[in-house]
C-alpha cells in the first residue's frame, strides 16, 4: 500500500527559542506556518520542560495540533493526544542517589554568590531533575538577567563541572537547556530519546530545529544524530524563516 506523502516526512522542533522564544507564548505567525506545514509532514516538538510549562507556550494545541509531543525529550511521549510512553529518572537513579544529587544541589548553590536568589532550586519532573541557581520561581525580569550574568560569569557551566566531578560514574549527563536552569537525567536521556517512539513508522527524513545545538546545549546530540537531518536556528523568527524555504510553506 502506498504511504500517503505526508507521513514520509517527520519535522520536529525544539520549544524555547525555536518555536516561541523563552519560556513565552507561540506567535500567531508561527502558529499559521505550522498549519501549514502539516499538510505536507508530519510534526512534533520535542523540548526539556514538562508537559504542564509546554502548554503555557504552545497552549492547548500542545497535544493534538502536534502529531507527535514530547515534552522531557520524549520521557514523557504523546502520539495525537494519546500518552504512549512515561519514563522514570527516579526508579532509574534510585532515592539513594537522588538524595545524594539533592543535598549536593543545595549545598552547592548556598554556597553560591549571585546578586538574587528565589525558590524552586531543585524540579523533580518525571523523567529528569532540573535545578536553578536563582530558583525556577524568579520573574520574567529576574530570569533575563540571571541569564545575561551567566553568560559572562559561566555560573552553569561552572556548576556542570562540579556536578561531572562528584557524580562521575553515576552516568549522569548535565544539560543546559534554558536561561536559568540545568537538566540532569541518565546518559543516552538526552533528545535523541524520543527517537525510539519514532521507529516504527519507518520515516524516510527526520528532521530537527533547534538553537542550542552546540556542545553542552541540549540540542546538541538530536542535532548531531545520524538519523536526524539538523537545522540550527537562532531565533523562533529564523526557524519560520528556514522552515518556509526548506519546505515551501
Ligand atoms: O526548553 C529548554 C529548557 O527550558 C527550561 O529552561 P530554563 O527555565 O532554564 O529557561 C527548563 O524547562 C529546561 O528543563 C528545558 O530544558
Amino acid at each position: 500500500m502506498a504511504i500517503p506523502d505526508r507521513n514520509k516526512k517527520i519535522v520536529l522542533f525544539d520549544v524555547d527559542g525555536t518555536l516561541t522564544p523563552s519560556r513565552l507564548l507561540i506567535k500567531q505567525e508561527m502558529v499559521d506556518l505550522l498549519t501549514r506545514l502539516k499538510e505536507k509532514v508530519m510534526i512534533g516538538f520535542v523540548g526539556g520542560s514538562n508537559i504542564e510549562k509546554q502548554k503555557e507556550q504552545v497552549g492547548d494545541m500542545t497535544c493534538g495540533f502536534f502529531d507527535f509531543s514530547f515534552p522531557e525529550n520524549g520521557l514523557t511521549a504523546y502520539k495525537g493526544t494519546s500518552l504512549i510512553s512515561e519514563t522514570s529518572f527516579l526508579q532509574n537513579i534510585g532515592e539513594e542517589k537522588y538524595k545524594h544529587l539533592v543535598n549536593f544541589t543545595l549545598r552547592y548553590i548556598a554556597d553560591l554568590d549571585i546578586p538574587i536568589k528565589r525558590g524552586t532550586f531543585v524540579e523533580l519532573r518525571k523523567g529528569m531533575i532540573n535545578v536553578s541557581p536563582i530558583g525556577r520561581n524568579c520573574t520574567y525580569e529576574e530570569r533575563l538577567e540571571f541569564s545575561r550574568l551567566d553568560d559572562e560569569m559561566g555560573i552553569r557551566n561552572r556548576m556542570v563541572e562540579e556536578y561531572k566531578k562528584v557524580f562521575e560514574g553515576y552516568g549522569l549527563s548535565f544539560s543546559i537547556g534554558g536561561q536559568i536552569s540545568i537538566d540532569i537525567f541518565p546518559i543516552g536521556w538526552d533528545k535523541t530519546f524520543c527517537l525510539r517512539h519514532l521507529h516504527q513508522y519507518n520515516f524516510e527524513e527526520i528532521h530537527f530545529f533547534g538553537d542550542k545545538t552546540n556542545e553542552g546545549g541540549n540540542d546538541f546530540e538530536i542535532f548531531n544524530h545520524k538519523e536526524v537531518i539538523g537545522h540550527r536556528v537562532t531565533s523562533p523568527e529564523d526557524t519560520m524563516r528556514q522552515v518556509s524555504e526548506l519546505f515551501g510553506v
